[in-house]
C-alpha cells in the first residue's frame, strides 16, 4: 500500500512520475526541507546565477562544437538505484550508497546524488555528445560550499575509432587529452584568467580520473569530477567499439567563482538584495554583499555513540535553522579510559539578510540540544 503525495505539489513542468513518489515508506529518509526543493529548478531560471551560468556553458559548447551536443535540463531528479549506481558501476559497499550519504525515497529509489545518474539511458537512447543540468541530493557536511541540494552539469562525449586512430594516442590517452583540452577551454570562457589546477582521483566510472581545483578565497576549491569513461558502461549500453570522457560540473561552485558569490545559502535567497544583482546573460558582474551581519557561535559537546554521524548532526541541525546555520565544525574529539568518545561541534549561526536576536538563536540552540539527544540518542555532556 503506497501514498501518492506528489499530486498536491506544483513541480513547475519537472516529469517526476508521481505514483513512484511515497513518502511514507519505512525506509524514507528525505525530510520536510529538503522534500520542498524538488520542483524549484533554480537552473532553470536565466536570472538567476546559476541558469545564467547554464546559458554561458551551452554557449560554450554551441559556439566550439558546431551545436552538436544535446541539452537536457527537466530530467526528473528522483532516478532508480539502478540509474544511481548501478549503471555507473558503483560497487554494492561504497559508501555513497548508504543512507548516511543518500536520499532514499524507498529501497529502490532515490533523490539522484549525480547528474551521472541519467549516463546510460542517455547512451542507450543514441545520444552520443550531450549536457545533463539538474538538481542533486546528498546528505552532508554544513559549511559555505556545502549544501544538502545543489546543481551539477554532466557532460558526455563518444568518440568513434577513426577520431583517435587519426592520432597518435591510443583511445583512452586521446579522450583524457580531449577532455582536459575541452575543460580548460570553458574555465577560460568563464573565467578569463583564473589560477587552476588538475587532481588524480578516483570514480568508479571512469579511468583515468580527474577534478579540478581554482583558487578562491585563499584556498582550492573542487569544482569539477571528470574522467575517461568505463569500457564497461559503453559495452552495455550499445557502444563497445568507442571510447567516451565524461564529466560532472558543481554548477555552485563556478557559480561562486564567476560572481564572487561568499555563501552557497545565497543560491536560496529571495531577498531582493541578492536577486536583483543578477541578469539574463550577464556574466561580468560581481555580487556586492550587503552588509554582513554578525555569526553567533554556540557549541555543543556529547558522548557519541556507534551509531552516530556527522551527516545525521547536520541534517537535525539544518532540519531545525535552515538556512540561518552557517557551519558545523568539530573542534574537539577525544576517547576516555572508559573507550567513551566525546565531540564538540561548534555551530555557527548568521542571517545571510538580517540581523538574529540572542532569544532567537538560544531558542534554535536549545531545540538542538534537545534533539540531539532525543533523536541521536547521545549522551549532552
Ligand atoms: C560526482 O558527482 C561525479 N558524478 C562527477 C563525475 C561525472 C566524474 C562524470 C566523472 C565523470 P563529486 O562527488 O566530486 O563527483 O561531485 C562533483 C562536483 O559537485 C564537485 O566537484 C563539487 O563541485 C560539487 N559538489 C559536491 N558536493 C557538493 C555539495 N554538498 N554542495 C555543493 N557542491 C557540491
Ligand atoms: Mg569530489
Amino acid at each position: 500500500w503506497k501514498q501518492p503525495v506528489f499530486s498536491a505539489l506544483d513541480l513547475g513542468g519537472v516529469k517526476v512520475n508521481r505514483e513512484d513518489v511515497v513518502r511514507d515508506d519505512p525506509t524514507n529518509n528525505v525530510p520536510d526541507n529538503i522534500f520542498s526543493k524538488l520542483g524549484v529548478q533554480l537552473h532553470r531560471r536565466d536570472q538567476h546565477p546559476l541558469g545564467i551560468l547554464k546559458n554561458a556553458i551551452y554557449e560554450y559548447f554551441d559556439t566550439n562544437y558546431s551545436n552538436k551536443y544535446n541539452k537536457f535540463d527537466d530530467l526528473s531528479p528522483i532516478v532508480s538505484v539502478k540509474e544511481n549506481f548501478d549503471d555507473v558501476l558503483v560497487p554494492e559497499d561504497h559508501v555513497s550508497r548508504s543512507y548516511n550519504d543518500t536520499y532514499y525515497v524507498d529501497p529502490q529509489t532515490v533523490l539522484r546524488c549525480h547528474t551521472s545518474a541519467h549516463q546510460a539511458e542517455l547512451l542507450r537512447s543514441g545520444y552520443t555528445h550531450f549536457l545533463v543540468t539538474g538538481d542533486v541530493y546528498r546528505r552532508d557536511s554544513i559549511d559555505s560550499t556545502h549544501y544538502p541540494v545543489f546543481h551539477q552539469m554532466e557532460g558526455f562525449r563518444v568518440f568513434a575509432p577513426e577520431e583517435w586512430e587519426a592520432s597518435e594516442l591510443d583511445g583512452t590517452s586521446f579522450a583524457a587529452a580531449d577532455l582536459k583540452k575541452c575543460l580548460e577551454g570553458l574555465a577560460r570562457h568563464l573565467f578569463g584568467s583564473v589560477e587552476m589546477r588538475w587532481v588524480d582521483t578516483y570514480f568508479p566510472f571512469t579511468n583515468p580520473s580527474f577534478e579540478l581545483e581554482i583558487y578562491f578565497k585563499e584556498k582550492w576549491l573542487e569544482v569539477l569530477g571528470c574522467g575517461v569513461t568505463e569500457q564497461e558502461i559503453l559495452r552495455k549500453n550499445g557502444k563497445p567499439n568507442n571510447v567516451a570522457w565524461a564529466f560532472g560540473l558543481g554548477l555552485e561552485r563556478l557559480a561562486m567563482v564567476l560572481f564572487d558569490i561568499p555563501d552557497i545559502r545565497l543560491f536560496w535567497s529571495n531577498d531582493e538584495r541578492f536577486t536583483s544583482q543578477f541578469s539574463e546573460g550577464q556574466l561580468g558582474v560581481k555580487f556586492k554583499p550587503f552588509s554582513k551581519y554578525p555569526p553567533c557561535y554556540k557549541d555543543i559537546s556529547f558522548w557519541i555513540n556507534e551509531s552516530f554521524t556527522e551527516n545525521n548532526l547536520c541534517e537535525l541541525v539544518r532540519g531545525i535553522a535552515g538556512d540561518l546555520v552557517e557551519e558545523v565544525q568539530l573542534i574537539d574529539n577525544f576517547t576516555n579510559k572508559k573507550g567513551m568518545t566525546s565531540h564538540c561541534y561548534r555551530i555557527a549561526y548568521r542571517s545571510m539578510e538580517r540581523s538574529l536576536t540572542d532569544d532567537e538563536i538560544n531558542d534554535l540552540q536549545w531545540k538542538v540540544r534537545d534533539q540531539v539527544q532525543s533523536k541521536l540518542n547521545v549522551v549532552l555532556r
